[in-house]
């Protein structure tokens, strides 16, 4: 046999062999898919895998992911996952045509890595592994007979046998092509199955909460209703949202129990009812991310339907010596709050179960959340909350302390322009600069704007709902044609002026006064 033409041929046909290694990874992703349909839900590999690489990453790729993405970043790192596992895919279909079995090695070794990233889950069922065990089966067998066929068509080019290598071409390519064409088929029609009859969103469209025993009264002036300003409310489907949990747990309210436990005279466990049933008062609260850029907007504000969390815990009597409260969520994330900021009876700590008079939103924790006035998200706002573990700082540790984040973290008071916004030029004449500013559990004094390093001019503000909610501010310009510059700096009720000098959002929150151009036709 001619070497040198055979070696021609085994490498024109890499990209066939490319080709089968990815309709494999294919095969091996749909059949999983479809198996954890059937038998547990929670067992898609790729999830498992994303899941385990959120948790692992170091703290300046998520940190990028957040800043870059915002709430679209799970949907980014899902996209970066399957090119990733495509390029892997692909060499293994190379590396299976030159030699047999290798590349199946290859497409083994993926399945238990994701198996145990599956199994190691906080939340994990007992069959979550079970679809990547029968996945890495199915894609091994195609990839193996795929490439079997290649070489039969590598061999009858090299010999050469001109129409069995016809043959042999239309017989791989029709198998890949199949094989390819039912594999995005079950993969993609079992995921959307997967996520689309999920009960639970049926379950909270049904879900009727009691009337609130008190709402909050919005006072005349709270909102201002000017053009590009946001608004008092953050619409459900406008707040941000950030959490680790790459698919959004699914809880049933019937069965879900929260348990009170940890250094407590009595350990305690509350049914969805008995939370429920403790009464509904409205809280006004703003929200927001440690993540949250200066101008950022991981920061909203809703009316909360909740039951003080200090009614909770003083069922279970918290023992002297406990300083902190380690709560966790269905997906294992958890936080500290200093049980102090959750007895204190001058500050609403909350467990939401309904936000803006809804229930929860699913990716806002539906059934039951905390909210704390006062405290960035990572440190006290668990969502799909299932326990609270009464202890100290000394013997427990949250989620997000040993990735570069402070255990305790008071949300810094800050303020934001929304209009005009930096990519719309305006045209010349009186305007409305205006924005949002906050100060949770204090509450603001004072907004002032200062434009092209001119004199600090005084915002008027709106009618404050209370010292944990946002307000608004505005000030009227004449605008003239050009490029202007614009800052905007807060002072709160204890008359502590925002602070001048930027830092960042790691270890415990971004500080700087915001600078931004107003262009003016
Ligand atoms: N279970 C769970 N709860 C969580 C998080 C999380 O990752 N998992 N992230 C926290 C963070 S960092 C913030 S800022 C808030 C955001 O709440 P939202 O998504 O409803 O706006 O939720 C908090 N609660
Ligand atoms: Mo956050």
């Amino acid at each position: 046999m001619d070497t040198s033409k055979f070696t021609t041929t085994r490498r024109r046909l890499w990209p066939w062999a490319a080709i089968a290694g990815v309709v494999s990874a294919g095969a091996f992703l749909a059949v999983a898919e479809l198996v954890a349909l059937l038998i547990a839900r929670d067992g898609s590999p790729i999830l498992g895998v994303g899941s385990f690489v959120i948790d692992i990453v170091p703290q300046w790729a998520k940190e990028f992911a957040i800043q870059t993405f915002g709430s679209n970043d799970k949907l980014f790192l899902l996209i970066g996952l399957g090119v990733g596992i495509g390029i892997a895919a692909a060499a293994a279909g190379v590396l299976e045509f030159v030699r047999p079995l290798i590349g199946v090695a290859v497409l083994v070794v993926a399945g238990v890595a994701s198996v145990a990233s599956a199994v190691t889950r906080a939340a994990a069922t007992p069959f979550a592994s079970l679809p990547t065990i029968i996945g890495t089966v199915a894609g091994s067998v195609l990839l193996y007979l795929l490439a079997q066929r290649l070489r039969s068509w590598r061999d009858s080019v090299a010999e050469p046998d001109m129409q069995r290598a016809a043959l042999d071409r239309r017989g791989f390519i029709r198998f890949a092509a199949t094989a390819g064409a039912i594999a995005l088929v079950v993969g993609v029609g079992a995921r959307v199955v997967n996520v689309t009859s999920s009960s639970i969103a049926g379950i909270r469209k049904a879900l009727k909460l009691p009337a609130p025993r008190s709402t909050v009264t919005i006072p005349a002036g709270a909102d201002l209703r000017i053009p590009g300003i946001s608004p008092l409310f953050t619409a459900n489907k406008d707040f941000y949202r950030v959490d680790t949990a790459l698919s959004v747990p699914s809880i049933d309210p019937e069965t879900w129990r929260l348990t009170i436990d940890g250094l407590v005279d009595k350990q305690v466990s509350l049914s969805f009812d008995d939370l429920v049933g403790m009464g509904l008062d409205e809280y006004v609260i703003t929200l927001t991310c440690v993540s949250n850029e200066v101008g950022g907007n991981l920061v909203g504000n809703a009316k909360w339907l909740g039951v003080p969390i200090r009614n909770i815990l003083s069922l279970a009597s918290p023992r002297s010596g406990a300083d902190m409260v380690l709560s966790r969520s269905a997906d294992g994330f958890t936080a500290s709050t200093p049980l102090s900021s959750l007895t204190d009876p001058g500050l609403n700590a909350i467990l939401a179960v309904g936000m803006n008079g809804e229930p929860l939103p699913l990716e806002h924790g539906f059934p039951v959340r905390m909210v704390v006035p006062g405290l960035y998200g990572y440190v006290s706002a668990t969502k799909w909350l299932t326990e609270l573990k009464v202890t100290t700082f000394a013997a427990d540790t949250a989620y997000w302390t040993p990735r570069g984040y402070s255990a305790t973290a008071p949300i810094k008071l800050s303020s934001r322009v929304d209009t005009p916004r930096i990519n719309k030029a305006i045209d010349p004449g009186s305007t409305r600069i205006a924005g949002v500013a906050w100060a949770q559990t204090v509450g603001i004094a004072a907004v002032e704007v200062n434009i092209d390093d001119g004199d600090w001019q005084q915002a008027t503000l709106s009618t404050p709902v209370n010292q944990d909610s946002w307000v608004q501010w505005y000030l009227d310009w004449n605008a003239s044609s050009g490029t202007h510059y614009v800052a905007v700096r807060a002072t709160d009720k204890n008359g502590k002026l925002q602070e001048q000098e930027p830092s960042p959002i790691a270890p415990n929150g971004s500080t700087g006064w915001q600078k931004t151009l107003i262009r003016v036709n």
